[in-house]
């Protein structure tokens, strides 16, 4: 099986973006961020270039712990001091980079695209035959966290580590951590053991344990890594390199690397095979990261939605017993339905009150605005509560939550109701009024009536109704006789003379529930705040699904994937 380039080409174009959409999901934790930008970092920095071209430069990299030698190893290739080394660890802070001048630009807008210029450092050589960028590494092992993250970044574009240790460090564990990637990007490995003792015996010995160590570590040293031993040797003159002689297996490696284009070939096919079969472990393991993301974003989500959606209920029992509203509004309405006439009317029956009511309900004189605006106060400021209290709990339940834990310290805002709600509710709240008028012209029985009594005012009756809404005779228990009670006897016996009981009924049930689904928008819009802070589990779910069919079409791509069977395939005449 052969891997069609454009395929490839197509399938590095849903990887990259599939790597760029996993990034903007905020990766929860410093394994799964790890993993994201390594994702990123390898699929622009190496899998592109080489589904490009095969014949793009080499990227050879030097890495280790620090003060293992990389950079006087490095400035021994170049014979030169082009690489400061030095005591004081760590030494090397830049990538340094050994360059003919033109791979310096291919290899800046490819490979290294991204690193920051003041992290590298170009060292431009006309000597230096094209097809070969030797890069010197930061250390993998120091305090110096930005030194780690620029060398993990190389590992992703390399095609060739030169992982450079020393016979008393070997078996440091940081290292391993590194060498791990190392193993699960496929990425072809010589090892260098430097400043081994000078007996025969004794480097035999410290190469031999450093073989099994790879070994079990699952990188093939008979195999595919090759181990390179490099004698403590004395310095050249300049102090800042090896005597040429001590590094021979490693320029002897270079310089075949520089002066053969099949060998520099097969090389990188080896990288983009390894690449490829590396690319699918990655994703997979992406793929299980965003599952879990999927999982917890929804359960922090749903528990927003539990607590505001027990709040709502408890607002909207409290908003049913009517007790919340202040005496002095319902006085008002009771003295105006309670008006000696009007009883006086009620007590003679039904047929009486229908005839003779529009008459005595003066829209003049009904205190619309006054109960209208005191029945609006009250109920954004019990509803209020209710939001601040949703928020309180979320806030502090969430604050228990590593995923958003920091997001939620870090806005003292979200431990009340958002500084928009009142706004927001009253705004709901007059266009909830407002539509009771509208029920009520509509209603069969408004519309008789309001084209019989033109005197009767609708806004009147839709007082009457939104009231209708919180105090219900139903609803008050024998008790609670007082004001709110009265005033429900009142209110509903005025609204059944003029609709009937039944379309009475209907008219403050619509209302009723035209309120609820208000409440619940303004609830929504406060737990949408809340929402906010963990990504949609639907686009993680989404990302799952499509990052698993991507691992599946570039195993289907590439199986069995060689390096021969990759180059033959990028390099093939009708690219
Ligand atoms: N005598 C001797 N000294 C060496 C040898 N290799 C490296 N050194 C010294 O070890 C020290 C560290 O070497 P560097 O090349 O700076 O090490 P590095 O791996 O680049 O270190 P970082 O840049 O910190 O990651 C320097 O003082 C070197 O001169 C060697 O084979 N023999
Ligand atoms: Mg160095």
């Amino acid at each position: 099986m052969t891997v069609d380039p454009r395929r490839l080409r197509l399938l590095v174009d849903r990887l990259a973006e599939l790597a760029a959409r996993r990034i903007a999901l905020a990766p929860a934790g410093a394994g799964a961020r790890l993993r994201a930008t390594q994702f990123r970092d390898h699929v622009a920095g190496h899998l592109r270039v080489r589904a490009n071209s095969l014949d793009a430069p080499l990227l050879v990299l030097l890495l280790g712990p620090t003060g293992a030698g990389k950079s006087t190893l490095f400035n021994t290739i170049a014979g030169r001091s082009a690489s400061p080394t030095g005591v004081l660890r760590p030494t090397t802070r830049a990538a340094v980079i050994l360059a003919n001048r033109d791979d310096v630009a291919t290899i800046r807008s490819t490979a290294l695209a991204g690193i920051p210029t003041d992290r590298l450092r170009v060292v431009a050589d006309a000597a230096v035959p094209t097809g070969l960028v030797l890069v010197d590494a930061p250390d993998i092992d120091s305090i110096e966290h930005p030194n780690r993250e620029l060398a993990d970044r190389l590992v992703e574009a390399a095609d060739l580590a030169i992982f450079v240790t020393t016979a008393t460090r070997y078996a440091d564990r940081v290292p391993w951590a590194v060498l791990e990637r190392v193993r699960e990007r496929g990425l072809p490995l010589v090892v260098v053991v430097n400043r081994l003792p000078p007996g025969a015996a004794d480097r035999e010995e410290i190469l031999g344990d450093v073989r099994r160590l790879f070994d079990e570590f699952g990188l093939d040293v008979s195999g595919g890594v090759e181990l390179v031993g490099v004698g403590e040797g004395s310095l050249a003159g300049d102090g800042e390199s090896l005597e040429r002689g001590t590094a021979e297996p490693i320029l002897a490696r270079i310089a075949r690397l520089r002066g053969d284009l099949a060998a520099r070939r097969e090389l990188a096919a080896r990288a983009l095979a390894g690449s490829l079969s590396g690319i699918t472990v990655l994703v997979e393991r992406i793929a299980d990261d965003v599952a879990h993301e999927a999982i917890d974003a929804a359960a922090l989500r749903r528990s927003a939605a539990e607590t505001y959606g027990r709040e709502l209920a408890a607002l909207r029992e409290e908003l049913g017993r009517g007790r919340f509203l202040r005496d002095e509004a319902l006085r008002h309405w009771q003295r105006y339905v309670g008006a000696d006439d009007i009883t006086r009317i009620f007590s003679r029956g039904i047929g009486a009150v229908r005839g003779a009511i529009t008459a005595l309900l003066r829209p003049s004189t009904a205190p619309i605005a006054e109960v209208r605006e005191a029945t609006a106060d009250d109920v954004v400021a019990i509803a209020r509560i209710h939001a601040a209290e949703g928020a309180r709990r979320v806030a502090t339940a969430w604050a228990d939550e590593p995923a958003v834990s920091s997001a939620v310290d870090d806005r003292a805002d979200l431990w009340t109701a958002s500084s928009g709600f009142e706004t927001d509710l009253r705004a709901r709240l007059d266009e909830w009024i407002a539509s009771i008028a509208v029920d009520i012209a509509e209603t069969g029985e408004g519309k008789r009536r309001l084209a019989r009594g033109a005197s009767i005012g609708v806004n009147a009756i839709g007082v009457g109704v939104m009231l209708a809404t919180f105090i219900h005779t139903a609803g008050l228990t024998g008790t609670e006789v007082g004001i709110a009670a009265g005033t429900a006897f009142l209110n509903q016996k005025l609204l059944s003379a003029l609709f009937g009981e039944a379309a009475m009924v209907e008219l403050i049930a619509r209302a009723r529930s035209r309120l609820e689904a208000s409440l619940a928008a303004a609830f929504d819009r406060e737990q949408a705040r809340f929402d906010g802070l963990v990504p949609s589990p639907v686009a993680l779910e989404a990302l799952v699904e499509d990052l698993r069919h991507v691992a599946a079409d570039v195993r289907d791509a590439t199986a069995p994937a060689s390096s021969a069977v990759v180059a033959g395939a990028v390099n093939a005449p009708d690219r």
